[in-house]
């Protein structure tokens, strides 16, 4: 007990309870006044076996026990004890101002024995100290559920016990059996610190309010209050559920397409090389070639085009059967811009029909133009008598100038296709040239960029180039259909696309157009089961990789076209738009009830759509509200199970809530009381006469008004008229002594004012 500071207290509070509750971590904590992370809080417990006086080896120690509370310097002395039953414990007991007798909140055993065992020692050796009742590890109480906690615990099996719900003593509890004993109850944790300094310094006012007890001379401790309440400890919300898509392959899909060339309907020839490739991919990456094939020879080429093609109809999942007749044909080829009108013709007389070549086609003539243009020289359109499976019947072939060599050429495709350059740097200029007469201003920034920086090439900073190709895809095919050579029949209308990219991008297509089913050669095909909206936004995902926003009440329709297709990244892109939209409705009106109803009636069918991010997120979201989920319409959607779940894993907890409750009640009936005992307070003061308060405070009357409190010289005054009133010479009466009483305390200038007068008057 050396080192005590001048003026002040010194605090003895001994720290008791069960092996392994965290009374060390707990001294610890407030001794070295830092967080202990999980992993710390994980190593191995080393019982305690003999405590140190670190007071006495380390200055700093010293000094972090010195603390102000109410006015009052304080010295807190820790004493750790071991939580051995058998030891003797009676040297830290002697002269201990205040005990901490301690369990854990995941040990039923250990508040037993609290009650059983601890509080009789306690009170055998220190019958008249303050005892305060700790419930340590209350982190637990959230935390037995944390994945990284549980994985921690399974890391040290053996060692550390994994705690489950059913070893968690509950805050009322502990209460009880505090309120049983008539003392103090704080919950602490060394994990998140919650209570550490409360528990403290709560524990230095019941020490100090017991010292005044028995000194009531020690003026300093008159502003000590009793310990305070402590306010519930509300579990942190678990994390927002977050998607992470499954990584893009947009670009590997597209070199796919180059390298496979599936449906390629152009040819580029530079030099003696020609370069198949396909219309809609150069048309979106270089305006030159834009213009060029939606010119009108080009467009003229389109009639060639669909009058040499086969022509058949054919459907995804349905067996088809049956011919059309010429007519109908004829009007499948003429007009692609009447292809609802068409459609419902056909479907008129046979649905979903084959329509076999017919040998009354005419083979259209080869279309020829020369073309001004510094890069390009001529477009031709020919029909190809033999093809491969899987290749356009007819071919645009475009024969470029001089202008742009075989390898620049290479290059400017490898780019649209696959988003970077693999040529060395030397050959920029030439690259930079060609991109610009091409009006391919992506690579015409790219290379500039590589020429003025001097860059080395690097995959992901070139693709950042490349960027707004799959947007100009998505623009110029999904929204307007140009270069289109496959129609899908949905359920409420027909939609225009590519074979090549549809192959590239999806499996299932792939399988369907390649191989050797009907559909490889049809140009309708029927996809029964898929609305336009959802065929929409498949269609914008796989020409830009991206999707648009997504209606979260129509999002079934669209997990169920990606799972169908086996597009596990669209999967996800849904549930991110799904999410992002429940979000910006929940910014917008406050976490309403229709945000909730929206996602009862979305949990169990995500479920079954393989979205289970977005099955998470909805769990997360209803555990957060549960109060409305409970009022909500949409309840009866979810399961027993769901139902279940939701109530036990509801946040805040319901026993959070009911001490919530209860801390109020508390608060409320503490004010109440504070309340009342001032009120009577003045109530007493205004019934006492003679001597008052030297403070000008208010007061109230009996007749309610408020009054000034009379200062003493007006006090002196009343006295000074009321002795002349009785003044013997002028009353002619009595000479009489007035006897003024002034209570301990009022001493003072008013007071000897008052009795100056006094004299002077007598
Ligand atoms: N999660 C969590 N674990 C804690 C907390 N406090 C202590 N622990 C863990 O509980 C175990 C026991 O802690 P100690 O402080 O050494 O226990 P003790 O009461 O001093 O034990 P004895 O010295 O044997 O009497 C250790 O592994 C600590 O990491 C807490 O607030 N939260
Ligand atoms: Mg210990």
């Amino acid at each position: 007990m050396d080192n005590e500071q001048p003026h002040q207290e010194l605090v003895k509070c001994v720290v008791v309870g069960d092996t392994a509750v965290g009374k060390t971590r707990l001294i610890c904590a407030r001794a070295c006044n830092k967080h202990v992370s999980l992993a710390q809080l994980m190593t191995t417990h080393v019982p305690t076996v003999w405590a140190i006086d670190q007071y006495r080896i380390y200055k700093d120690v010293l000094e972090r026990s010195w603390e102000v509370v109410d006015g009052v310097n304080v010295s807190l002395r820790l004493w750790d004890t071991f939580g051995d039953h058998e030891k003797d414990r009676r040297f830290a007991y002697g002269r201990s101002d205040v005990v901490l007798l301690c369990f854990s909140v995941t040990n039923p055993i250990s508040l037993r024995n609290c009650g059983a065992m601890w509080y009789p020692e306690i009170r055998r050796f220190c019958p008249n100290t303050p005892i305060l009742l700790v419930g340590c590890k209350n982190d637990l109480r959230y935390m037995y559920r944390d994945e990284t906690y549980l994985s921690y615990c399974k890391d040290r099996s053996p060692f550390i016990r994994t705690p489950r719900k059913s070893d968690l003593v509950m805050p009322d509890q502990g209460r009880a059996l505090a309120a049983e004993f008539g003392i103090y109850y704080y919950e602490t944790s060394v994990f998140t610190y919650y209570g550490i300094n409360e528990v403290f310094e709560n524990a230095i006012r019941a020490a100090l309010i017991a010292r005044r007890q028995q000194r009531f001379w020690m003026t300093n401790l008159k502003r000590v209050q009793r310990p305070f309440l402590q306010a519930p400890f509300r579990p942190p919300r678990p994390l927002e559920p977050d998607v992470v898509p499954v990584n893009s392959s947009y670009l590997e899909n597209t070199a796919t397409l180059l390298r496979q060339q599936y449906f390629s309907d152009m040819v580029i020839i530079c030099g003696a090389k020609g370069f198949p490739v396909h219309r809609f991919m150069m048309a979106a990456a270089c305006e030159a070639f834009n213009r060029l094939l939606a010119s009108d020879c080009a467009r003229g080429a389109e009639l060639a085009r669909s009058s040499s093609e086969s022509s058949m109809v054919s459907s995804m999942g349905e067996a088809t059967t049956g011919d059309f007749n010429e007519d109908t044909e004829y009007l499948i080829r003429q007009d692609q811009a009447k292809q609802m009108r068409v459609w419902d013709q056909i479907k008129r007389r046979s649905s979903c029909q084959i329509l076999p070549l017919s040998d009354s086609c005419k083979k259209p003539p080869d279309l020829y133009r020369e073309v001004n243009h510094p890069a390009i020289n001529s477009i031709r359109v020919v029909k190809c008598d033999k093809i491969q499976h899987a290749t356009s019947q007819t071919q645009t072939i475009v024969t470029m100038s001089k202008l742009i060599s075989q390898a620049v050429m290479q290059e400017v495709i490898n780019f649209i296709y696959t988003g970077t350059l693999d040529s060395a740097a030397f050959k920029q200029q030439e690259i930079r040239q060609a991109a610009e007469l091409l009006g391919f201003h992506e690579l015409t920034k790219l290379s500039q960029f590589i020429l003025d920086q001097h860059l080395l090439f690097d995959k992901v900073f070139m693709q950042q180039f490349h960027t707004p190709l799959p947007q100009r895809l998505r623009e110029m095919y999904v929204e307007r259909s140009l270069f289109a050579d496959v129609t899908f029949d949905l359920d409420d209308g027909i939609h225009l696309a590519h074979r090549a990219i549809l192959m590239a991008r999806c499996d299932p297509m792939k399988a369907m157009f390649q191989g050797h089913f009907r559909e490889s050669t049809s140009r309708m095909i029927s996809f029964p089961g898929v609305k336009m909206y959802a065929f929409h936004i498949l269609l914008c995902y796989i020409y830009s990789d991206k999707i648009p926003v997504v209606e979260p009440t129509r999002c079934l329709e669209l997990l169920e076209l990606a799972n169908r297709l086996c597009m596990n990244r669209l999967v996800n892109l849904v549930e991110a738009r799904v999410i992002d939209q429940l979000q910006h409705q929940d910014r917008l009106c406050g976490e309403d009830d229709e945000v909730v109803e929206i996602v009862l009636a979305l949990l169990e069918p995500v479920k079954l759509h393989n979205a289970h991010n977005l099955a998470d997120w909805c769990v997360w979201r209803l555990c957060g509200a549960y109060d409305r989920v409970c009022r909500a319409r949409a309840l009866r959607h979810i399961g027993p199970a769901s139902r279940d779940y939701l109530c036990e894993n509801r946040w805040p907890p319901v026993w959070y809530v009911k001490e919530y409750d209860y801390y109020q009640k508390c608060v409320s009936e503490q004010l109440k009381a504070q309340k009342d005992i001032r009120l009577t307070g003045s109530v007493q003061a205004s019934q006492h006469t003679g001597c008052l308060c030297f403070t000008g405070k208010v007061r109230r009357e009996s007749d309610g008004r408020l009054r000034t409190r009379r200062a003493p010289y007006a006090v002196a005054r009343r006295l000074r008229r009321r002795t002349r009133r009785s003044d013997p010479s002028r009353a002619g009466g009595e000479t009489s002594i007035i006897i003024i009483i002034i209570p301990r305390g009022i001493l003072g200038a008013g007071a000897g004012m008052i009795s100056e007068r006094v004299k002077i008057n007598r």
